[in-house]
């Protein structure tokens, strides 16, 4: 087993921080001119130099100075009509001054880009990251200076083959510096991690980890003033300790969404995060929280601002997308295909909210190409790590829709070791595929289901699988003793188009889909949960119809401009109704 890795620095909201968010110049750079000479090897003078001619004579054929503007966080394609359908590199530079005093040490922190990222400070590298969804940091402490550094970011999101996701996605491909951007100021010796909640076996045991760094061996406190709880550890050589202790607290449900606030203290530092405390496990099919059975009545969502469109990032964003689950009469989302803004799970922590957060590996990856592995991992463990502290969060998912061969599932095994190896409290899933044994006969039984705690079923029972009523006839069966969420279903439909309940794109054959979909749900073995695919519209260069779909998903119950179609109210009195719970 590899060891684990500590890179990341979480909880920025609990640090002192510093936003580089705001406008950034930019350079529009397809031919990445700004990176590669002409005979097309890294050039030693990129864009990343910031260069100004010293004198009348030199030639210096760029100038982030006179150049246009983009806001950070925010995808480019939605802030300037000719980067819409833009994929390819963008220049990123942001000015800043800072004194850091010493024994104190500096991070720069992005919440993520997609896809790939160069990051220079002062013209020097600081590294690359790869995968759009998820956070990564560098620390800065020996290269910052108190005037003008010049932080510059080589963004890229042309898509490859090789890459997750892959080049074929359902989704748009929003490219940019999409979450925030801070700086993170840290005593020298720090704590860096940890991994606080409530252990597997007992609902009054807090069970995890804590490290260090920049330092070892020493005292570290948890405190839940709340409780009067307060216990102490010791820190191992490499600055690690795990630890367990008894606490009295009120459990985290969504009736209620009880958090705590637990400090967290070393001899040089002291952290505060808000934490709830639950327990999620499965029983043959069911799937319990706190012990009891519970239904997960949801829906899936895309990363899309409610109202104005283009990847959503703020914490109004967040609760806009949440209370829609809540008017819904929900307690689930799925957050689909990636992994959404922090703000999302840590207003689903305090709203009540459980979620399902999955990584982009997603129908057509290449299983035998062991870079694309390492990414794949990569962006598992990073999710992981971000959110291993977030009550809300119940269900890994280590991909969507991918076609049966022996690699994939090696491949896929092995994703679901690590998640386990970083995570064993939680459960993991993966979002299945029909397979038809006969005409009117579907069979749950890819074989990757033998590694998942929960299997997750896409089906499209009339929309691309027949008409609506098709689903009245069909007998699902399942070899696997486990829970089920049926995580997709839908029919696409324009807002205001109205006809007949066998019309295709009308908000009635929307509601014909649904309501033959909601009989199937109830005699669907071992059930418990639904994601219906999906919450709202959302950009999709696949969808090329003229008139209904003009580059947008249609299957929303909500529309790109916030009006609720029919099925909304049809999913909202099935949940209304108390359904299994
Ligand atoms: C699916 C995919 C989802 C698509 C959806 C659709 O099966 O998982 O990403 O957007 O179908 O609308 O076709």
């Amino acid at each position: 087993m590899h060891a684990q890795d500590f890179s990341l620095i979480t909880n920025i909201e609990g640090r002192k921080t510093f936003s580089l968010n705001g406008n950034w110049q930019i350079i529009i750079d397809p031919y990445e001119n700004g990176y590669y000479n002409y005979r097309y090897e890294p050039a030693e003078n990129g864009y990343f130099k910031n260069q100004k001619p010293q004198n009348k004579s030199e030639l210096v054929e760029y100038d982030f100075d006179k150049s246009e503007l983009l806001k950070v966080p925010g995808d480019w394609n939605t802030q300037m009509e000719k980067l819409l359908l833009y994929e390819g590199t963008i220049w990123y530079k942001k000015d800043f001054n800072y004194s850091l005093k010493k024994n104190r040490r500096l991070f720069v922190h992005f919440g993520a880009v997609n896809y790939k990222a160069f990051v220079y400070l002062n013209g020097e590298k600081l590294g690359e990251h790869e995968g759009g969804f998820i956070p990564f940091n560098f620390e800065i402490t020996n290269l910052v200076k108190e005037k003008d550094n010049f932080l510059i970011l080589k963004v890229d999101n042309k898509r490859s083959r090789e890459f997750v996701p892959t080049v074929n996605t359902d989704w748009y491909n929003y490219g940019g510096i999409t979450r925030d951007v801070n700086l993170i100021e840290v005593s020298s010796a720090f704590i860096k991690d940890y991994f606080i909640q409530l252990s597997k076996e007992s609902n009054n045991k807090i069970a995890g980890w804590i490290k260090l760094d920049g330092t070892s061996m020493q005292e570290i406190k948890i405190k839940i003033p709340e409780i009067n709880s307060e216990n102490a550890f010791y820190a191992n050589d490499s600055g690690y300790c795990t630890f367990s202790f008894n606490a009295d607290v009120e459990l985290w449900s969504p009736e209620n969404p009880r958090l705590y606030e637990v400090i967290i203290e070393s001899e040089s530092d002291t952290i505060k995060e808000i934490i709830g405390f639950r327990r999620i496990e499965v029983n043959g099919p069911d799937i319990l929280l706190n012990g009891k059975n519970i239904f997960l009545k949801g829906i899936s969502a895309h990363e899309e601002a409610p109202l104005r469109g283009g990847r959503a990032n703020t914490k109004e964003d967040a609760k806009t997308i949440l209370s829609w689950i809540k008017e819904l009469n929900g307690n689930f989302i799925r957050l689909a295909h990636y992994p959404h803004n922090e703000n999302v799970t840590r207003a689903a922590d305090e709203m009540g909210i459980l979620v399902w957060s999955e990584i982009p590996v997603y129908w057509t990856i290449l299983w035998n190409n062991e870079k694309t592995f390492m990414n794949a991992r990569n962006q598992l463990t990073e999710m992981i790590k971000r959110d291993k502290n977030r009550a809300s969060v119940i269900l890994w998912s280590v991909s969507n829709e991918t076609p049966l061969s022996s690699e994939r599932l090696s491949f896929l095994k092995k994703l679901t070791e690590q998640a386990r190896f970083l995570d064993s409290t939680r459960l993991i899933t993966a979002a299945l595929e029909n397979h038809y044994i006969n005409e009117n006969t579907i069979m749950i039984d890819d074989p990757f289901g033998e590694y998942l705690d929960v299997i997750g079923l896409n089906e499209y029972l009339g929309w691309y699988d027949g008409l609506p009523e098709k689903a009245d006839k069909i007998n699902y069966q399942t070899k696997y003793h486990k829970p089920i969420i049926v995580s997709e279903f839908g029919a696409d439909a324009l807002q205001g188009l109205h006809g007949d309940s066998l019309t295709r794109w009308t908000e009635e054959y929307q509601v014909n889909v649904y309501e033959h979909q909601i009989k199937l749900m109830q005699r669907f073995p071992n059930l418990s949960g639904m994601t219906p695919w999906i919450l709202a519209d959302f950009r999709s260069p696949r969808r090329n119809l003229p008139g209904i779909q003009d580059h947008w998903n249609r299957k929303g119950l909500i529309s790109d401009r916030g009006i609720k179609k029919k099925a909304f109210y049809i999913l909202q009195k099935f949940y209304s109704e108390n359904w299994k719970n």
